[in-house]
Formats: structure tokens, C-alpha cells, sequence
């Protein structure tokens, strides 16, 4: 393995197992009920997130769903400010007001996330509308599961995106399932990287959840962007959610889909595979550090304090006398 690999394989790992200890924490304590939100895990799919936001510079931005732990932990968004949030506290990155769905953390790129399928694809455009019209060079990028790509607003959003050749990247995390109904029981084939094609794109299809291949892809269209050849690019990752559509649990006893099926995934996990490359005393640092940042994060969220009842209203909508955007 040469240096540059090796830096690599090691930032990869680090950000994989610091997205996959938060959520096992996540797991571990939601039978408490301090956690005061629905939480929607992405252990399995790690390795999206940190992919394409590895490739990312500082001032590119993302936006996401509901399952998104993820993408938030891998842009750098504040881990103290993510878990206060989930425990509903003022101090979190949404003042306790959103919950595990509604996590933002500008300062770090990371636009929002929300809990209607969909929604946050037309923001994504009209953001990255406004980097075009404001001659910036930065990019943005939407992550969204399959079954948003029923949605009216995608095809809307894909279409206005190529007509104005916008720097945007769009990225489905395709896990195969909405809630519990396989994709192929909601669309005629197998087809969504195709059917982004017939919009004038770029798509592309990684069907192995390859964290290189997923990097090296992003790294392309930032460096793309970056010389100035501007158009919206798609790529739809196969993947697999390990635990149940919302909450801590497993869900194969419930019969829409089979531990066959998920074996291959997990055979195939990204954070294991990445860990045999490394030799121990590295991999071992690396945990012991994110260990205690995580025992830290959960700490400040124990000690921090509810919003008041008068804040019940404050902060529920962005003041419209906003800089710039
Ligand atoms: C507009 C809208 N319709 C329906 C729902 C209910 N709903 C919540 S999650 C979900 C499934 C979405 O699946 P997918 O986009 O594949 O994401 P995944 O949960 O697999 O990450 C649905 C239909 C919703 N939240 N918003």
C-alpha cells in the first residue's frame, strides 16, 4: 500500500467506526427514553457518507434525510451539538427543537436534513442555483434513500438541475427497501441511475459499496467542478440498512426481507475490511480517541438543559433578514 493509501485507508477508517460507535451508543442507551426522538440508523451505509464527503472541501455543502447521522458525523458536523440534539436539549444543533431528523450544522456545510421524504432535494438545487448565479466554485450534494425517487420534486429537481447546468451532485443511497417495500415491488425495473440519464446527466451505478470507488468518483466531479465543467452528475450507491427502518433493533423476524439477504453486507462491511489494512497499534489509537470524544459527547448531553416552555416559539424560522444566503 503506498503513503498516500495508507493516510487514506486510515482517515476512512477513523470516520467509519466514529459513525458506527455513535449509532451502536445510540442503540445501546434508546431503551432509556433519553433520547427524545426517533432515531433512523445508517449502520451498513457508513460508507456512502464518508466516500463522497472525504472528497468534499470545506466550503462544499450537503443535504440530507432523515437517516442522517451519517452524512452529518462524516461533513464534520459538531458530534456535542448532534447527540444534545437527539436528547432534546437546548444545546443541540437545532436547540432540541428537531431531533434526530433535523440536524444542521452550517459552519460545517451541512445544509439540513428532514423527515419528509424528498424535501430537502428542490433545496439542494436552489442552492446550488444560487453558487452558480453567485460564480463560486463550490459544489453541492443531495443524499437521498430510493424511495425518494418517486417523488414528484426529484424529477422536478433533476430537470430544473441540467437545464441550468447547476454544481450540484446527487447521491441515492439505495438500500433496496422504503420502510418495508423492496423497490422493485414500486417500479417497473431496476433502473434509477438509468432513468437519471434521460434528464442529460452523467449516472452512474456502484453496486458493491466500495468506499474507494465512492471517493474516487466524488473526488472526479469536485475536480471537474473546479476546472469549471459544471453540470448536475448522479450516483446511485447500493446498500444495505442493517437495523430496522426507525429504532435500535434488528427486524428480520418481521419477514419482508431475509438475514440471507443482509449477510452478504455485512460480510462485505466497509469498516471491517478497512480495519484489516491497517495494523493494530494504529486502528487501536484511533478508537481510543473517538471512544472518548463519544463518551464526551454523551456527557454534555446528559448535562445540558431542556429549551424553556417560552422558547417554544424562537427559532422556528430563519430571520429574513438574512447576509447573502
Ligand atoms: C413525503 C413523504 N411521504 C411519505 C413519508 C413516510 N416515509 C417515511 S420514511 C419512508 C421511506 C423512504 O425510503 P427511502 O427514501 O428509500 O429511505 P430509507 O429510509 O431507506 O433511508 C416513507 C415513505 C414521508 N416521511 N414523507
Amino acid at each position: 500500500m503506498n503513503n498516500q493509501i495508507h493516510k487514506l485507508t486510515e482517515k476512512f477508517y477513523g470516520s467509519l467506526y466514529r459513525i458506527r460507535r455513535v449509532e451502536e451508543e445510540i442503540a445501546r442507551i434508546y431503551h432509556t427514553d433519553k433520547i427524545k426522538s426517533p432515531v433512523h440508523l445508517s449502520i451498513g451505509q457508513e460508507a456512502i457518507s464518508v466516500g463522497v464527503c472525504e472528497a468534499l472541501r470545506p466550503d462544499d455543502t450537503v443535504f440530507g434525510t432523515y437517516r442522517g447521522h451519517a452524512m452529518y458525523l462524516a461533513k464534520g458536523g459538531n458530534l456535542k451539538k448532534m447527540i444534545a440534539e437527539l436528547y432534546g436539549k437546548s444545546t443541540g444543533c437545532s436547540k432540541g427543537k428537531g431531533g434526530s431528523m433535523h440536524l444542521i450544522d452550517i459552519a460545517r456545510g451541512v445544509m439540513g436534513t428532514s423527515a419528509i421524504v424528498g424535501t430537502t432535494i428542490p433545496l439542494s438545487v436552489g442552492y446550488a442555483y444560487a453558487l452558480k448565479y453567485k460564480k463560486s466554485d463550490s459544489i453541492v450534494v443531495s443524499f437521498f434513500g430510493d424511495g425518494a425517487v418517486d417523488e414528484g420534486a426529484f424529477h422536478e429537481s433533476m430537470n430544473f438541475a441540467t437545464l441550468k447546468r447547476l454544481p450540484i451532485l446527487f447521491i441515492c443511497e439505495n438500500n433496496l427497501y422504503a420502510i418495508h417495500s423492496h423497490h422493485l415491488r414500486r417500479r417497473h425495473s431496476d433502473n434509477i441511475y438509468e432513468r437519471a440519464r434521460t434528464y442529460g446527466m452523467r449516472a452512474e451505478r456502484i453496486d458493491d459499496g466500495d468506499i474507494f470507488k465512492i471517493y474516487e468518483f466524488t473526488n472526479n466531479y469536485v475536480k471537474q467542478s473546479m476546472l469549471g465543467n459544471i453540470m448536475p452528475v448522479f450516483l446511485e450507491c447500493i446498500t444495505y440498512r442493517w437495523k430496522e427502518h426507525v429504532g435500535p433493533n434488528d427486524d428480520f423476524h418481521l419477514g419482508y426481507r431475509t438475514k440471507d439477504e443482509a449477510e452478504y453486507w455485512i460480510q462485505n462491511d466497509q469498516l471491517k475490511k478497512l480495519k484489516s489494512f491497517l495494523d493494530t497499534d494504529i486502528s487501536t489509537k484511533i478508537e481510543s480517541e473517538i471512544e472518548l470524544e463519544i463518551k464526551d459527547a454523551f456527557e454534555f448531553a446528559e448535562e445540558s438543559h431542556f429549551p424553556e416552555a417560552n422558547e417554544l416559539y424562537t427559532d422556528l424560522f430563519k430571520d429574513s433578514k438574512c447576509n447573502g444566503f
